[in-house]
């Protein structure tokens, strides 16, 4: 018996080292330790054997027993690995067309619903937009009101209520996309600026007025490192009685702070708006050279954010506000000039160029 013993162990070893799969090993296991298996029969008549050679019989039996279930695990195992890494193999790169309706396991190809599934990319949030809603959180703080308008507009808005006639030489300081209309229609365009939404607004609200309109605008000029086609400026208005320019530069500088730190300088310097009066812009020490001047501060040390001022009476007299009761200050942003200068980005082209690995970092 001892030796049909050593007979069994030697055939299964020898079959056990040429399975292939788990399907395989399944039978090996049925044929080896299975009910109608010849150890199975041997443990069985076990108790018809003379004592001492049931010792020997049921130990060397048992001890068989025990090796043929440690090397199904082990073979398990290792097959189920294998298995596993042929079908990453077979599905990795492969083309997948989403199907209508719901799918299900195997309209993906993939056999074996227990695979880990594939990783979906996130999305995420444009960096313009992501530091539009950090701006528009700012003003939101400190009491304005976020309020948007169309981007198609008309040139009474853009231009005419603005103080900017037909024939003004201030128009050149907007080169236009201008929009074909029918003959004797209202000339319309692309806005260039955010400033029309002042108008709008105040036409609809009395004030005490505090907005702020984030939004696209639109000019026809060439793009260099700092200038776009089209990119992003934010509004800003606020309009009551006693409003003074110290307000404006109060709400600008802890506007500033807030984003910028308190180390950053903060340069304001008289600038020509028909719309305000008197008109600066702002500026901030750039970032990238730390105002040692460099390519994305045109070797200036200042980078321009924004241009405001206070708004012009004609301006206030053109939506019936009454210029002896209310004054109010106005601001312009250029959105991209910020993260540009926060995270040292020197082309302002990249933001709208599409490309990922920009993208991505944000
Ligand atoms: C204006 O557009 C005025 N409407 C701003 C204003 C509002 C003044 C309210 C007074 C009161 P300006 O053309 O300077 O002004 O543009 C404002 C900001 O937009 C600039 O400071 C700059 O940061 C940004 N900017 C201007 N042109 C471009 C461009 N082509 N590409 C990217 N950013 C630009």
């Amino acid at each position: 018996m001892l030796e049909k013993l050593a007979e069994i162990k030697s055939k299964a070893i020898d079959e056990l080292s040429s399975l292939s799969d788990l399907r395989e090993l399944e039978a090996w296991r049925v044929r080896y330790l299975g009910k109608k298996s010849e150890l199975t029969q041997i443990l069985r008549g076990l108790a018809s054997l003379p004592l001492e050679e049931r010792k020997a019989v049921s130990a060397s039996a048992n001890e068989l027993k025990a090796f043929f279930e440690t090397s199904h695990r082990e073979n398990k195992e290792s097959l189920k690995e294998r298995a596993y890494q042929e079908m990453e193999a077979a599905t990795v790169g492969r083309q997948i067309t989403l199907p209508t309706g719901i799918p299900s396991a195997e309209t993906f190809g993939i056999p074996d619903v227990t695979l880990p599934g594939r990783p979906i990319p996130l999305g995420r949030l444009h960096p313009t937009t992501q530091m539009l809603c950090r701006i528009c959180d700012i003003f939101v703080a400190l009491g304005f009101q976020v309020v948007e308008g169309p981007e198609v507009e008309w040139d009474y808005y853009n231009f005419e209520a603005l103080n900017i006639p037909p024939d003004h030489p201030a128009r050149d300081m907007f080169a236009t996309f201008w929009i074909e209309t029918e003959s004797g229609q209202r000339p319309m365009l692309l806005r260039t600026h955010t400033s029309p939404m002042q108008i709008r607004v105040m036409e609809r609200t009395q004030p005490p007025v505090r907005v702020v309109v984030p939004g696209k605008v639109y000019r026809y000029e060439a793009t260099d490192a700092t200038h776009e086609s089209m990119f992003y400026q934010i509004e800003g208005l606020a309009v009551d009685e006693h409003t003074t320019f110290s307000d404006l530069k109060g709400t600008l500088y802890e506007f500033a702070k807030r984003l910028f730190g308190e180390e950053r300088r903060v340069r304001f310097r008289c600038d020509y708006f028909p719309f305000v009066e008197p008109g600066v812009e702002m500026a901030i020490d750039c970032m990238a050279c730390g105002g040692s001047g460099c390519r994305l501060c045109s070797g200036t040390g200042w980078i321009e954010i924004l241009g405001a001022g206070m708004v012009h009476p004609d301006v206030l007299r053109r939506v019936n506000y009454d210029p002896e009761v209310y004054t109010g200050f106005a601001f312009g942003l250029g959105l991209e000039r910020i993260p540009m200068l926060l995270y040292g980005i020197d082309d302002i082209r990249l933001f709208y160029s599409n490309d990922l690995r920009f993208l991505r970092q944000f």
